[in-house]
């Protein structure tokens, strides 16, 4: 019947699932060679052809990808595919005002709705769920991903978008939606509106999906005692697809990274290293099954760790822990990736201001 959590099952066995990477990471490499020249580029330089990568085996020898290579080709220039088949484009904030610009081909975005759709579906949501999605629309990839994610797996979605409280709380009442997908910090600002206009006994919620910047375990706590919901956390990253690179299931050990679609590694963010198994560094990832943006080795700039070992749950695939913080100076402020570098250059527009200055975020009341 459904599509999505068969193709995760079929990789439940790590050996199938190692020999499902190889192949995809193969043939991923190949394309990217012959299509992208940025990447034939890179690989000449460092002495490597398709021929050279058997598996996942010589994922190493591959030269990483940075958010600046991606500006430096903007905006299409890392795209593997013609235009013409491309059918979507998101974006996500640079180190300067431009932006790192995504693409996608149909079965890119529908390997995704698939991939949010089995996330959503491991911690319960089911077809007789109304999902309200919080998540911005836009060129932001949170709203519009869990949109496309929860309409595959059936659920009947309220596109609410961020923004406009007052009206949210109206719709979240009178529709009665039964999960909330947004950041973590708007859902904690939601919870304390609907404590403050009396309205928790309206709120039909019961499942929470948050993401896009780091969270808590504390903030959790809170979250699910004010609105009496489960809450579980998603990542992702645009440029590598947007939410549903990887998300927690009930059990709460680390989020499961679909490792049908993306290899996860861990390096030294210093050395480039890669690290052994279980150490905390900076999160890398190889797209293997995707057409239009298929990133090799992209470094995520995100600290954590991956837990190998087979999960409670019954799961196979490895899990990243909580990010910790990031190897780079990128701050997520609701959910917008915010660096230093664009604070200074709007600073710098106003001559009677001398370029010195300090980064003050609080986020004490969960609004700022
Ligand atoms: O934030 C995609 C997304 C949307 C993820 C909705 C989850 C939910 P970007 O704007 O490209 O994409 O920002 C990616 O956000 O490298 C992390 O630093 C951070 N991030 C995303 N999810 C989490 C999370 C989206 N669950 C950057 N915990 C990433 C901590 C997160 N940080």
């Amino acid at each position: 019947m459904t599509t999505y959590w068969d193709q995760e099952k079929e990789c439940m066995e790590i050996a199938k699932r190692q020999e499902l990477q190889s192949a995809r990471l193969v043939d991923t490499i190949k394309r990217v060679y012959d299509n992208v020249p940025y990447y034939r580029e890179k690989m000449q330089q460092a002495g490597l052809t398709p021929d050279d990568i058997h598996g996942i085996e010589d994922l190493a020898k591959l030269p990483f990808t940075e958010k600046k290579d991606l500006r430096n080709n903007y905006p299409f220039y890392t795209f593997a595919v013609p235009m013409k088949d491309v059918v979507r484009i998101h974006a996500s904030s640079g180190t300067t005002g431009k932006q790192t610009v995504v693409g996608y081909t149909q079965k890119d975005l529908d390997v995704w709705a698939d991939l949010i759709a089995r996330c959503f579906y491991s911690v319960g949501v089911r077809d007789t769920d109304i999902v309200h999605v919080a998540f911005g629309y836009g060129l932001f990839t949170g709203g519009l991903g869990a949109h496309d994610g929860a309409q595959a797996l059936g659920a009947a979605v309220v596109p609410a978008s961020g923004g406009n409280t007052n009206r949210q709380l109206q719709l979240l009442v009178d529709f009665g939606a039964t999960v909330l997908a947004c950041t973590p910090s708007y859902a904690l600002y939601l919870a304390d509106e609907i404590q403050r206009q009396g309205l928790r006994d309206q709120i039909k919620l019961r499942i929470g999906i948050f993401g896009a910047e780091p969270w808590s375990e504390e903030m959790r706590q809170q979250i699910e005692e004010k609105l009496g919901i489960k809450a579980y956390d998603i990542y992702g990253l645009s440029e590598i697809m947007g939410p549903g690179v990887a998300m927690e299931c009930p059990e709460h050990a680390g989020m499961h990274v679909n490792a049908d679609c993306f290899i996860a590694e861990v390096i030294d963010p210093e050395t480039g290293e890669v690290l052994p198994e279980g150490s905390a560094g900076e999160l890398v990832f190889t797209c293997i099954n995707k057409e239009a943006l298929p990133l090799i080795r992209y470094r995520t700039h995100d600290l954590t760790r991956l837990e190998v070992a087979p999960c409670a749950c019954g799961r196979t695939t490895p899990r990243m822990q909580k990010v910790k913080g990031r190897s780079d100076d990128m701050l997520i402020i609701r959910g917008v990736n915010v660096f230093p570098s664009q604070i200074e250059s709007a600073l710098l527009k106003y001559p009677e201001i001398a370029p010195h200055y300090v980064i003050y975020v609080d986020r004490s009341n969960h609004t700022d």
